[in-house]
């Protein structure tokens, strides 16, 4: 029922009254003591919950992307950044590497760069910086201005991946 009130903005007056009416029958059969009801609204709230942008499965295209900060904000320093990848798995990278394992890679973050070249290694040097332990949160002091974030996958071997690489721009206060 909340569902029907929240999520169809557009119901016609001859609509809200019937649903008035359904929503007083079903608030009298509350008022009565009968504990029935009380299972019916969860099965909706379950179902409503998938919604929620973080657990996007409609695709199987890996993609990475800050968290924060959004693309065009204005933060203040240090710099807080969270990443978020989908249809990847963000992984440590291993004490050993033969061969990079396949579906799974680490964040870099590039400060005032560009994305690299896709097949490219990731330098482990300035602007780059690795975060081979799996991490997806980082904070940085960075100088008052316009600033370019680049957040980009590499595997085990630190090569950058097709599609994965995304860059904002933000303003340090
Ligand atoms: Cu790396």
């Amino acid at each position: 029922m909340l569902i029907l009130r929240t999520g169809r903005k557009r119901l016609t007056a001859s609509w809200m009254g019937g649903l008035a009416m359904v929503l007083a029958t079903g608030l009298a059969a509350c008022g009565g003591g009968a504990p029935a009801p009380e299972p019916e609204p969860e099965p909706i709230e379950e179902a409503a919950a998938p919604a929620a942008p973080m657990e996007d499965r409609s695709s199987t295209t890996p993609t990475v992307g800050f968290v924060s900060p959004t693309d065009g904000a204005t933060v203040s320093s240090p710099v807080s950044m969270e990443f978020i990848v989908s249809n990847l798995n963000i992984s440590p990278v291993p004490a050993e590497v033969e061969s990079p394992r396949e579906g799974m890679g680490h964040h870099h973050v590039g400060i005032d760069t560009e994305c690299l070249a896709v097949g490219e290694a990731i330098p482990k040097a300035d602007p780059w910086v690795h975060f081979g332990d799996g991490s997806k949160v980082f904070e940085t002091l960075l100088p008052a201005g316009q600033h370019t974030l680049t957040l980009q996958i590499g595997d085990d071997m630190h090569v950058t991946q097709d599609g994965l690489c995304t860059t904002i721009s933000i303003t340090v206060e």
